[in-house]
């Protein structure tokens, strides 16, 4: 049964249980609180990026969406450039209650839900709409059904989008060229494998330490889409900007369960809703971003190097090993869907 389906069918058949059972003069109130309506709240948001960054775009149309909606009850105060914490502590302080929303990219979360790690398989997809029929349909929901038992309310995927290399010492081209490379990762072992296998030297690494690290040379090099190497202003510090396309990162609006279980339905439906306009509002301005950042990058000096579509086949099947294991870690079925989701989308 449809999710929101079911909510109506048990709000029409619970009142009449709880007369039975003697509570109905309680039926709208659970622990005290009155769960109905719209109350006067304060939502803290957080998130890693500026507000400038596609992210920190897609926060500010949520707010409006979310204070619009509740005809200015509920109010989203957001916290940009990891002022809460990077995303695992944000997603942390949400499991304990104490943050309401994050937008982490899922990369991280596999410390707390392992099969996350399929959208971390490098080279899978080619086209954001690739990404976007995975995330939207089946796969996706399975994921985020995955949340509730870990005190997080999945909201829907945001677009971090296709990652690209920048280093300090040279141009990559080919799969050699990562070799002996120092490069920042995100905390996930995916990540940490693949590069691994390339011979790179991987640094797992939260978000808000990585221009100092580039900065003071502890590592060489970091890979992220082109709107947060421009936002984090990482072409002051890396001369080396290569196409390398090697893996789409998502993001996802998480709500803490603890708060979302004292909301009314019309509350959830309100946060649902506006998660989701915010969503289509979001992946276009980083579509647009992304076009926008090759010329700004190229303007500020960096030297910009593509890989051909030969080259990004080869490092595919460098790391396969890599993909073959953590298909069977996290389950074949799951990512023979994945794969086959694509095909269909390439198909039309
Ligand atoms: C921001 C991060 C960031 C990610 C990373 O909190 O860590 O490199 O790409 O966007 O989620």
């Amino acid at each position: 049964m449809n999710k929101w389906l079911k909510r109506t069918v048990m709000a029409m058949v619970l009142p009449s249980m709880l007369v039975i059972s003697g509570c109905g003069a309680d039926s709208t109130k659970s622990g005290g609180k009155v769960k109905e309506g719209i109350q006067t709240r304060t939502i803290k948001a957080g998130i890693g990026n500026s507000e400038s960054h596609p992210q920190g775009q897609g926060m500010v149309k949520f707010k409006e969406l979310v204070e619009e909606k509740s005809g200015g009850k509920i109010k989203v105060q957001n916290y940009f450039d990891a002022t809460l914490g990077d995303d695992l502590k944000m997603t942390e302080a949400l499991q304990a209650g104490m943050q309401e929303i994050t937008v982490p990219s899922t990369s991280p979360l596999v410390g707390i839900i392992p099969e996350y790690g399929i959208y971390d398989f490098p080279f899978v997809f080619k086209e954001e709409e690739e990404a976007y029929a995975v995330l939207d349909g089946k796969i996706g929901q399975t994921l985020l059904d995955k949340l509730p038992e870990h005190g997080l309310i999945g909201l829907g995927y945001w677009e971090n989008g296709f990652r690209q290399l920048t280093n300090s010492k040279h141009p990559v081209e080919t799969a050699d060229d990562f070799k002996g490379l120092k490069i920042r990762t995100m905390q996930n072992e995916v990540h940490l494998d693949a590069f691994n296998e390339l011979g790179a030297n991987p640094t797992p690494m939260a978000f808000s330490e990585v221009f100092t690290a580039l900065e003071s040379k502890s590592v060489d090099g970091q890979e992220n889409p082109l709107a947060t190497i421009v936002t984090q202003k990482y072409d002051e510090v890396q001369s080396y900007l290569s196409l390398t396309n090697h893996v789409y990162t998502p993001f996802i609006l998480l709500v803490s369960k603890k708060f979302w279980d004292g909301l009314s339905e019309e509350e959830q439906n309100i946060l649902q809703e506006s998660a989701q306009e915010a969503r289509d509002y979001q992946r276009k301005v980083n579509r647009k971003d992304n076009e926008l950042a090759i010329k700004k990058l190229e303007e500020a000096g960096m030297k910009i190097n593509e890989v051909s579509e030969q080259e990004m086949e080869n490092m595919k099947e460098i790391i396969q090993p890599v993909t073959d294991k953590y298909a069977k870690k996290f389950g074949k079925d799951l990512v023979e869907e994945m794969k086959a989701e694509v095909e269909k989308v390439r198909a039309n």
